[in-house]
C-alpha cells in the first residue's frame, strides 16, 4: 500500500516581524508551519533574515501565552497568582475598568502603549489602534517616538511640513549617491539592503555616517565616523563647504526655500511687509520680504500665494531696509544659515567628530557630483539630547541637494488612494491639547499624542500633570527598551489597572492586571495598503493570510480592539465589532474588494506612477509648495525661534558626554552608544533556539586598546558602569571603534532552556539590561528625546568570570 504522501501548502504573505515586511512564503506540512522563505515575485521579497526564518520557531514557541489571564495577588508580589479567564470575563473587565477610570480622571487617565511598528507586527493594527484612542478619547500614545521616530517624522515637518526621510523615501533605484546617517538596512530592513546592494552594482555611490564600521558602513565609498552624537556639527560642516564652493542648487534654495527671507538683526524675526508700511494693506497672513540685489530694493513675498513681487537673491552679508521705525539692519535666512555653517569648517568639524577634514570635503563633493541624492536617517541620530538640530541639520544639508522629491532623491512614492480611518474626527475637541508632555514641549512629539515614557511616569507616580491611572499595552516591553527601568516598574505598578495584550510573556506584562494572549502574525489575517521602499511597493497591496491557527485561545489584537470597542459602548465606530467591514471601509477608493484581495492571497499591484517636485504643482495658479507657515522649506524656522529655540540647525554638545560632564569625565571617559542586533528584534528574540545559539550572551563591543588597557580580554565578562548603575556583557573587540566609545546591546532578559542560555535581572546589576543604566532625566528640549546613544560610561573587567545573569 502507497504511503500517503505529505500535504503541502505553500502560503504566499508577508513577514511582518519587523519594518522590512519581506515578501514571503510559507510552507505547511501536514497542517503545521515548518519554514518561511523569501517570495521574489514580491516588491520586498528578494531575501529573508534569520529572524523570518525562525518563524516557525516562534509560532510554536512553548512559551507562547495560550489564555487570558488574570492577577489574584498584588502586583510586585514575586506570584501574580495568574489565573486563567475566558475572554468574555476578561474583555467585561478591561472595559468595565476603563470606562471607570475614564469617567473618574477623563479618558487622557488611560495611556494606550504599543511596541514599535519597526520591531513587531503591530503594524497590522495600529489604524484601529489609533481609532480606538480616539474614540475612547486619549490622545496619549505611548510608542518610542522619542526613541526612533521623531528624527524621521516629526521633526522634519518644522523643515520641510513632511517626513523626510520617514515618508519621502529614498528613490534607491534612481540614486547617483545613497547617504545612510547613523542607519544600517543590512541589519535594520532587508528589503533596503537588496535594494542598496542593487543600486551599488550599478554604480552608485555610498556614504554612512556610522561611529561603527558595520553592515553599511563597511560597503561605503566614504565612512565618516562620527564621535556619537556630534552629527550635527559633521552635517553643519559639509553643508558649510557645499555653500563656500558653491556645491548646491542655488535655484532651488532660492525658489523652494525660505533662503531669500530678511531676517531682522536686531530680534530675529522675519521681516515682514507690516514693518516696511506699517500695516497699510492690512489683514491677510503676514506677507514677508526678501531683496532684490539686481534692483536694490525689497521684494514682498506672499506665502498665500507662494510668489514674490520681483526678483529675490540670496543676499550675502547685510542690507539695511527702511522700515515704518526707521533703518533696520537685515541678513537674509540663507545668509544666516550659511554663517551658522561657517562655524564649522572641516578642522573644526575634525576636532568635534573625528572626522578627518578631508573627508568632510569629500563628502560634500561626492553629494554634489554624484547627485541626485537619496538619504535615510535613524536611530543613530534618534536617540540623542540633540536630535532635534539633528534632524534639521541633516534636512538643511538634504536641501542643498535639491533632490527633495525629485528622480533618485527622496521621494513620495504614488500611494494607493485609501481613507485615513483612524478616525481623528472622534476625538473630543480639546483632547490634544491634554497630551502628557504638551506644555513643556509644546513643539515636541505630544503634539502629535505621543508622549514619553518619562512623562508618562511621572503622570503616574506624582499625578503631574494630572494622574495616569490606566494603561493599555499592545505589546511594548516598556521597562527593557526604555530608560529608567527602576522607575518604570515603580510606576506600571502604581498604575489603578493596566491590561496587557502580547504573544509572549515579558517583565513588562509581569506587572499587569490583565494579560491577553495575542495570535502571532502567521495566525491571523491582515490587511496592508502599501508598503513601503520604491513605488512598486507603494502600489501593493495585499490581505496575509493566516497559515496556521493560534496556539490556545489567543487572537489577534484587531479582534482585541473591536472586542474592546463593542463592550465600551463605541461600536458604532467600529463597525458592529466586523473587522471585514473595516478593512472594506480602507479599500473604497482603491478599487479593489476584500474578495479580490481573498483569491489573491500573493498581493495585487494597483497601477499607479510616481510624480515627482510636487511641490511645483499648481492648484488655482499658486504652487503647493510645502506645509509650512511661509510654504518653502524652512531653513530659517520662526516657529522654533517663537518657542525659545534655535530657529537655525546649531550644533549642541551631547549633554550626558565626557565633554560636556567635565565632573563625569574622569570617572566614566567612555562613551556609550548602541546598535540593532542582527539576530533579535529590539528586546525579543532571546528565547528562539536557532536564533540564541549564535549569540549566547550580551555584548559590549569596545576597541582592543581600551580593553587591554583595562585588563580586558576578548570574550571576557565586564562590568559596564555608568553614573546610574552597572550592568554585565561580554567584551567583543572591534578595532574600527574610537577607543572611547563603546556600543551596548540593549533586550538582554528572555532564557532559552533548549540551548542552556540563561535569562538576566532586568533590574540589578547582576543582569545585562542596557537601560538600566541610562536615565531619562537629561533629555533633548524640543523633543524629549533620550540619551541612549551618547551617555557617559566606565568598564571594567568583572574580575569574576561570570556573567550568569539572574
Ligand atoms: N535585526 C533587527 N532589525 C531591526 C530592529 C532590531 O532590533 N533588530 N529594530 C527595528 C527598529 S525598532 C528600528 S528603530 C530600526 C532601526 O534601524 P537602525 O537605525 O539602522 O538601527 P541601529 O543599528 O540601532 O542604528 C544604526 C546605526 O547607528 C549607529 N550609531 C550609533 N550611535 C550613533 C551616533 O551617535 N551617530 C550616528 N550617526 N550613528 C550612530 C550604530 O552604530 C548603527 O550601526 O531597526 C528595525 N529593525
Ligand atoms: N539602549 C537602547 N534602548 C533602546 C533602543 C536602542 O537602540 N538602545 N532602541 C529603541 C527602539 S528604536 C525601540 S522601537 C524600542 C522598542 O521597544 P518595544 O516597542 O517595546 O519593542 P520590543 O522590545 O521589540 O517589544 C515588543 C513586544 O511586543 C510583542 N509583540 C510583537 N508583535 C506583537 C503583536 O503583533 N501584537 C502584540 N500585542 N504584541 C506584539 C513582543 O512579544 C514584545 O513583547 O526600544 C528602544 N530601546
Ligand atoms: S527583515 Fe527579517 S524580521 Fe524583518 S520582515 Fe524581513 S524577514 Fe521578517
Ligand atoms: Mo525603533
Amino acid at each position: 500500500m502507497a504511503e500517503a504522501s505529505p500535504s503541502i501548502e505553500r502560503i504566499p504573505g508577508y513577514c511582518s516581524l519587523c519594518i522590512s515586511r519581506c515578501g514571503s512564503i510559507a510552507t505547511v506540512q501536514d497542517g503545521r508551519f515548518v519554514a518561511l522563505d523569501p517570495d521574489p515575485s514580491h516588491p520586498t521579497g528578494r531575501a529573508l533574515c534569520a529572524k523570518g526564518r525562525a518563524a516557525p520557531e516562534l509560532v510554536y514557541d512553548p512559551r507562547r501565552l495560550r489564555y487570558p489571564l488574570r492577577r489574584t495577588r498584588p502586583t510586585g508580589d514575586p506570584d501574580p497568582g495568574w489565573e486563567r479567564i475566558g475572554w468574555d470575563e476578561a474583555l467585561d473587565l478591561v472595559a468595565g475598568r476603563l470606562a471607570a477610570i475614564a469617567a473618574e480622571g477623563g479618558p487622557e487617565s488611560v495611556v494606550v502603549s504599543v511596541a514599535s511598528p519597526s520591531t513587531s507586527a503591530t503594524d497590522d493594527t495600529t489604524t484601529w489602534i489609533s481609532r480606538f484612542m480616539n474614540a475612547f478619547g486619549t490622545p496619549n500614545l505611548l510608542g518610542s517616538m522619542e526613541l526612533c521616530g521623531w528624527g524621521r517624522f516629526l521633526a522634519p515637518t518644522y523643515t520641510y511640513g513632511a517626513p523626510v526621510p520617514g515618508a519621502f523615501m529614498p528613490d534607491l533605484e534612481r540614486a547617483g549617491c545613497i547617504l545612510y546617517w547613523g542607519y544600517n538596512p543590512n541589519i535594520a530592513r532587508i528589503s533596503h539592503a537588496t535594494a542598496t546592494a542593487d543600486a551599488l552594482k550599478r554604480g552608485a555611490r555610498l556614504i554612512v555616517v556610522d561611529p561603527r564600521k558595520a553592515g553599511a558602513a563597511a560597503k561605503a565609498d566614504l565612512w565618516l565616523q562620527v564621535r556619537p552624537g556630534t552629527d550635527a556639527a559633521l552635517a553643519l560642516g559639509i553643508a558649510g563647504v557645499m555653500i563656500e564652493r558653491g556645491w548646491f542648487d542655488r535655484e532651488f534654495v532660492r525658489d523652494w526655500t525660505n533662503g531669500p527671507l530678511l531676517v531682522r538683526e536686531d530680534d530675529g524675526r522675519l521681516l515682514t511687509e507690516a514693518d516696511l508700511d506699517g500695516g497699510g494693506r492690512g489683514g491677510g497672513p503676514a506677507r514677508f520680504v526678501a531683496w532684490d540685489a539686481a534692483a536694490g530694493r525689497p521684494v514682498v513675498y506672499n506665502p498665500a500665494t507662494g510668489r514674490y513681487a520681483g526678483d529675490p537673491s540670496l543676499l550675502p552679508g547685510t542690507v539695511r531696509v527702511a522700515t515704518v521705525a526707521g533703518e533696520v539692519e537685515c541678513r537674509s535666512a540663507f545668509e544666516i544659515v550659511a554663517a551658522g555653517c561657517r562655524q564649522y569648517p572641516p578642522d573644526v568639524v575634525a576636532s568635534i567628530c573625528g572626522v578627518e577634514a578631508a573627508q568632510v570635503v569629500d563628502a560634500a563633493r561626492m553629494l554634489w557630483e554624484s547627485r541626485p541624492v537619496a538619504y535615510y536617517a535613524w536611530s543613530g541620530v534618534e536617540q540623542h539630547t540633540n536630535a532635534t538640530q539633528i534632524a534639521r541639520a541633516i534636512g538643511q544639508l538634504y536641501a542643498l541637494t535639491g533632490s527633495l522629491d525629485a528622480p533618485g532623491g527622496n521621494v513620495l512614492f504614488t500611494p494607493v488612494p485609501a481613507p485615513n480611518v483612524e478616525g481623528r474626527e472622534l476625538l473630543p475637541p480639546g483632547q490634544r491639547a491634554r497630551a502628557l508632555g504638551v506644555l513643556e514641549r509644546p513643539l515636541g512629539p505630544a503634539k502629535w499624542g505621543f508622549v514619553t515614557t518619562d512623562d508618562v511616569y511621572r503622570a503616574i507616580l506624582e499625578g503631574t500633570p494630572y494622574r495616569v491611572r490606566g494603561l493599555v499595552g499592545f505589546g511594548a516591553n516598556v521597562i527593557l527598551a526604555h530608560a529608567d527601568s527602576r522607575r518604570g516598574r515603580e510606576a506600571l505598578a502604581a498604575l489603578d489597572f493596566y491590561v496587557h495584550a502580547d504573544l509572549f510573556m515579558n517583565p513588562t506584562a509581569e506587572l499587569a492586571d490583565v494579560v491577553l494572549p495575542v495570535a502571532s502574525p502567521f495566525e491571523r489575517e491582515a490587511l496592508k495598503v502599501g508598503f513601503e521602499g520604491s513605488q512598486d511597493a507603494a502600489s501593493f497591496v495585499q490581505l496575509r493570510r493566516k497559515v496556521v491557527d493560534p496556539p490556545g485561545e489567543a487572537r489577534s489584537d484587531a479582534e482585541i480592539v473591536f472586542g474592546l470597542a463593542t463592550r465600551l459602548g463605541l461600536g458604532d465606530h467600529f463597525w458592529g465589532g466586523d473587522i471585514d467591514a473595516g478593512n472594506r471601509s480602507r479599500l473604497q477608493a482603491s478599487g479593489l474588494t476584500l474578495d479580490d484581495l481573498r483569491a489573491h492571497p500573493e498581493g495585487i499591484r494597483v497601477p499607479l506612477e510616481t510624480r515627482f517636485r510636487k511641490y511645483a504643482d499648481e492648484r488655482d495658479g499658486v504652487p503647493v509648495g510645502f506645509s509650512t507657515p511661509t510654504r518653502k522649506v524652512e531653513l530659517y524656522s520662526q516657529t522654533l525661534l517663537d518657542h525659545g529655540y534655535p530657529p537655525a540647525p546649531e550644533f549642541e554638545e551631547p549633554r550626558v558626554s565626557p565633554i560636556s560632564r567635565p565632573d563625569l569625565a574622569e570617572r566614566y571617559p567612555l562613551i556609550l552608544t548602541s546598535a540593532k542586533h542582527h539576530l533579535f528584534c529590539e528586546t525579543q528574540h532571546r528565547g528562539l533556539p536557532s536564533l540564541r545559539r549564535k549569540a549566547m550572551d550580551p555584548e559590549l563591543e569596545i576597541h582592543p586598546a581600551a580593553a587591554e588597557a583595562r585588563g580586558i580580554g576578548q570574550g571576557d565578562w565586564v562590568v559596564l558602569e555608568t553614573p546610574s548603575g552597572s550592568v554585565r556583557a561580554r567584551a567583543r573587540f572591534n578595532d574600527s571603534l574610537r577607543p572611547d566609545v563603546v556600543v551596548g546591546q540593549h533586550g538582554w532578559w528572555e532564557p532559552c532552556p533548549e540551548v542552556g542560555a540563561p535569562g538576566y535581572d532586568p533590574y540589578g546589576p547582576d543582569g545585562a539590561n542596557l537601560n538600566l543604566v541610562i536615565a531619562n532625566d537629561v533629555v533633548d528640549p524640543i523633543s524629549g528625546s533620550v540619551p541612549h546613544r551618547a551617555y557617559v560610561a566606565q568598564v571594567r573587567a568583572a574580575g569574576d568570570g561570570g556573567g550568569l545573569g539572574g
